[in-house]
C-alpha cells in the first residue's frame, strides 16, 4: 500500500500539548542497554543521521498527518524481550509508543514528541491453529492478509477484514478493536478473541492465551487490551476463533437515489438474504467519484447515481445464493428502491467491485488532505451527518469549487449494516480554519443524535479533547483509574486520548 507523505498539518496535531518533563530524555546508555537486550540490528538509532532518515516512516502517520520525533525505534522478536526492554523503560522513565503496521486513522500509532517506537514488526509467528476448533494463535506482529492467506490454505477466514491488511498488524487489530467490511456477519473483535498475551508497562507478562469459548471465571481483562490503543501495555499475543470459509461469495453492486433508498434497500436484504448477508456498504457519489479518478477504471454501472451500495453474500452452495441475490437485486428494483445493478460473476468481478468501496480511502489519499470522522449515528440520521457538515462549510465560506476554498468536497460512504459512516472532508490543504469549523461541531452534532464520535478507528490524539462527547464523567474517571492501575507512571503511549 502506499504510503503518502506529502502533507502535514501544521501542528502535526498536537494542539496545545506541550512533552510532559517527567519522562527522560534518550541518553547513549538508554541505546547501549537496548543493544545488549536486543541486538544491534533490532535497534533503529535516530540520533545518527542515516538513522534519522529510516525513523521517518515511523514517526509519520499513514494520512502524513501526525508526525513525531522519535529518536528510537526498537524491533523486539519474542514476548520476553517486550518484558525486558518495557521494564527498563519504566525504570528510567522513558515513554514509548507501541507500533504495529502504522495504518491507523487517529494519529495514535506514532510519537507526539521523543516516544520510543516499539515495533511489533518483528513478531510474526503464528503460533498454532487448530482445525477442528477454528482457533488461531498468533504474534501480535503478523500482518492481517498473511494470517487470511494462512488461514484460507486451512479451509477458514479471520473474522475481519479492512483495506489496509496487506500492511495492518493483527495486534493492531486488536488494539484499536478494529471493525471493516465482515463485522455485519462475524461480529466483533470483542467476540472472536479468545485470548490475549500482553506485557504490562512493569515487565509483567499477562498470559490470558485462552483457547476456550467459555470461561466465566471472573472479571475479562483481555476486553481492556482489546481498543486499549496502546495505553495499558502491550499486546505480544492473541489467540481468536476463525469461521470457515464460505464456499460461495457472490457480490451485487447497485445505485439508488436517496438515502432513504439506501435505508429500504437494506431492510430488505435482512429479510431476502437472510444468513448469507454477509455485508452491506454505502458509498456516496462522491467518493466514487475519487476512486474513478484515481483509478480510471471503468465504473460498474452505465449511468451515475447519488448513492451505490455493495452487497455480498457468503455461503455454501453457489447456485442458490446466487439465484437469492439475483431475486433480491430483481425484487428492489421492480419496487423503484434500486435504479440499476450488476451481480459479479466472477471472481475477478468480485475483487472489482469491492475496489470501488475499499479503494475510497487510499483514492482519497491523494488529495492535498482528508479530514476523517469515523461516526456511528442511528441509521436515520447516518447520511445526515454529510449534508449538514457542508451547510456548516459554505455557511463560513469555506467549501467551493476554486482553488479559493480549503475544502474540496465532503463526502461519507461506510459500513451501513453496523451503523458507521465515513465521513471524510477532502481538502486543498489541512487549515486551522477548516479544523476550528468542524471540531467540535460535528462531535457535538454526533451527541445530540444520540451517536458515537468514534465506530472502529479509536480515539488516539486525533479525539483527545472530544472524549467527554461520547463518555461521561463517571466513565471517563473509570478509565483514568484502570489506567493509573495499569501504568502508574503513564509510560505508555503518553499525550494520547487517556
Ligand atoms: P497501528 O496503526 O500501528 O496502531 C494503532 C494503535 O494501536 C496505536 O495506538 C498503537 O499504539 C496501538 N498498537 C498497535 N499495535 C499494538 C500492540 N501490539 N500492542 C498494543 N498497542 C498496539 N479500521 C477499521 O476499523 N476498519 C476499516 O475498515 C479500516 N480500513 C482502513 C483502510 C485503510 C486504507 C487504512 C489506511 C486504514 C484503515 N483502518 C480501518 C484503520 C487501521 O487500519 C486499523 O485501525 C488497524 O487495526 C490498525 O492496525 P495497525 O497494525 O496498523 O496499528
Ligand atoms: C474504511 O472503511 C476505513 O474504508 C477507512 O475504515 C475510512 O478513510 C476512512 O475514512
Ligand atoms: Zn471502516
Amino acid at each position: 500500500m502506499a504510503h503518502r507523505l506529502a502533507h502535514t498539518a501544521s501542528t502535526g496535531g498536537k494542539r496545545h500539548l506541550e512533552r510532559d518533563a517527567r519522562f527522560a530524555r534518550l541518553r547513549a546508555e538508554h541505546i547501549d542497554y537496548f543493544r545488549s537486550a536486543l541486538g544491534s540490528s533490532d535497534v533503529l538509532d535516530g540520533t545518527t543521521l542515516e538513522g534519522s532518515l529510516e525513523l521517518t516512516g515511523f514517526n509519520e502517520d499513514w494520512m502524513g498527518r501526525y508526525k513525531g520525533n522519535s529518536q528510537l525505534v526498537l524491533r523486539p522478536r519474542d514476548t520476553s524481550q517486550v518484558s525486558q526492554i518495557l521494564a527498563y523503560c519504566n525504570d528510567n522513565n522513558l515513554a514509548v509508543v507501541p507500533q504495529g503496521g502504522n495504518t491507523g486513522l487517529v494519529g495514535g500509532s506514532v510519537p507526539v514528541f521523543d516516544e520510543i517506537i516499539i515495533s511489533l514488526s518483528n513478531m510474526k509467528r503464528i503460533r498454532d491453529f487448530n482445525q477442528v476448533s477454528g482457533v488461531l494463535t498468533v504474534d501480535a506482529g503478523v500482518v492481517l492478509e498473511t494470517a487470511d492467506l494462512y488461514l484460507a490454505e486451512r479451509q477458514h477466514i479471520f473474522p475481519l477484514d479492512l483495506g489496509a491488511k496487506g500492511s495492518c498488524h493483527v495486534g493492531g487489530n486488536i488494539s484499536t478493536n478494529a471493525g471493516g467490511l465482515r463485522l455485519l456477519r462475524y461480529g466483533s473483535l470483542h467476540g472472536n478473541v479468545l485470548g490475549i498475551e500482553a506485557v504490562l508497562p512493569n515487565g509483567t507478562v499477562v498470559n490470558d492465551l485462552s483457547g476456550l469459548r467459555k470461561n466465566n471465571t471472573g472479571y475479562d481483562l483481555k476486553h481492556l487490551f482489546i481498543g486499549g490503543e496502546g495505553t495499558l501495555g502491550i499486546v505480544t499475543g492473541v489467540s481468536l476463533v476463525c469461521p470457515p470459509k464460505p464456499k460461495a461469495v457472490n457480490v451485487a453492486f447497485f445505485g439508488l437515489p436517496t438515502y432513504d433508498h439506501v435505508q429500504s434497500a437494506f431492510q430488505e436484504a435482512k429479510l431476502r438474504l437472510g444468513e448469507v448477508l454477509s455485508a452491506f456498504e454505502m458509498m456516496d457519489s462522491h467518493s466514487q467519484d475519487y476512486v474513478h479518478r484515481a483509478t480510471q477504471f471503468k465504473r460498474p454501472l452505465e449511468t451515475q447515481h447519488d448513492f451505490y451500495c455493495l452487497v455480498e453474500t457468503s455461503g455454501s452452495i453457489a447456485n442458490h445464493d446466487y439465484e437469492k441475490l439475483e431475486g433480491f437485486l430483481d425484487h428492489v428494483m421492480t419496487e423503484g428502491i434500486v435504479s440499476d445493478g450488476v451481480v459479479a460473476q466472477d471472481v475477478s468481478q468480485v475483487k472489482a467491485l469491492w475496489h470501488w468501496r475499499e479503494g475510497i480511502a487510499e483514492a482519497l489519499s491523494k488529495a492535498g488532505g482528508t479530514y476523517k470522522y469515523d461516526l456511528s449515528i442511528p441509521h436515520k440520521d447516518l447520511y445526515q451527518v454529510v449534508k449538514a457538515t457542508e451547510a456548516e462549510l459554505v455557511a463560513s465560506n469555506l467549501l467551493g469549487a476554486t482553488d479559493d476554498f480549503p475544502v474540496e468536497s465532503v463526502l461519507g460512504y461506510g459500513h451501513m449494516g453496523d451503523m458507521n459512516i465515513h465521513l471524510n472532508v477532502v481538502v486543498r490543504r489541512y487549515s486551522d480554519s477548516v479544523q476550528n469549523c468542524l471540531e467540535p461541531w460535528i462531535y457535538a452534532w454526533t451527541q445530540q443524535h444520540n451517536g458515537s464520535i468514534s465506530a472502529e478507528h479509536g480515539l488516539g490524539l486525533a479525539k483527545k479533547p472530544y472524549v467527554g462527547y461520547s463518555k461521561d464523567a463517571v466513565m471517563l474517571d473509570l478509565m483514568t483509574q484502570v489506567k493509573k492501575l495499569f501504568d502508574p507512571k503513564g509510560i505508555m503511549n503518553p499525550y494520547k486520548f487517556i
